[in-house]
């Protein structure tokens, strides 16, 4: 059976962790991969279920930004979104423009600045 890190929590077959800790999405991002993980890549709604059991009322960076291209979200393994679950009238790329994604936490999703400091982020191996 696989066995995940200590604090790391196990839903078929990938290991994920809940990080509390403030930063932008790029330090989100480092930080998975200094732990040799990404930001999470929600590929189902079963996963997404998962996921949305643990967010303790918290918004939590996901690996999910339309950078590049506007509108065009992209996940940090460079695959293109084809689940998603967005929040109501989200992305709205709103204000000056939102290209990161975050998890809200009844786990719906909504795009925001890449440069918020928001509750934590979600890493996945
Ligand atoms: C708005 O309403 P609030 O603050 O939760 C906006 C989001 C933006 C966010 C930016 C319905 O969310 O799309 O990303 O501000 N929601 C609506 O802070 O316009
Ligand atoms: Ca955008
Ligand atoms: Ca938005």
């Amino acid at each position: 059976c696989q066995v995940c890190p200590k604090g790391w929590l196990l839903n078929k077959g990938s290991c994920y962790s809940f990080q509390v800790k403030t930063g932008p999405w790029s330090h989100a991002r480092k930080a998975c991969e200094d732990e040799h993980a990404l930001l999470v890549i929600i590929n189902d709604e079963e996963e997404q279920s998962f996921l949305g059991l643990h967010l303790k009322q918290k918004y939590y960076w996901i690996g999910l930004q339309d950078i590049e291209t506007e509108n065009k979200f992209t996940w940090v393994d460079g695959s293109t979104a084809t689940y998603t679950k967005w929040s109501a009238g989200e992305p709205n790329n709103y204000g000056h423009g939102e290209d990161c994604v975050e998890m809200t936490p009844r786990g719906w999703w909504n795009d925001v600045s890449c440069g918020n400091d928001i509750d934590g982020w979600i890493c996945e191996k």
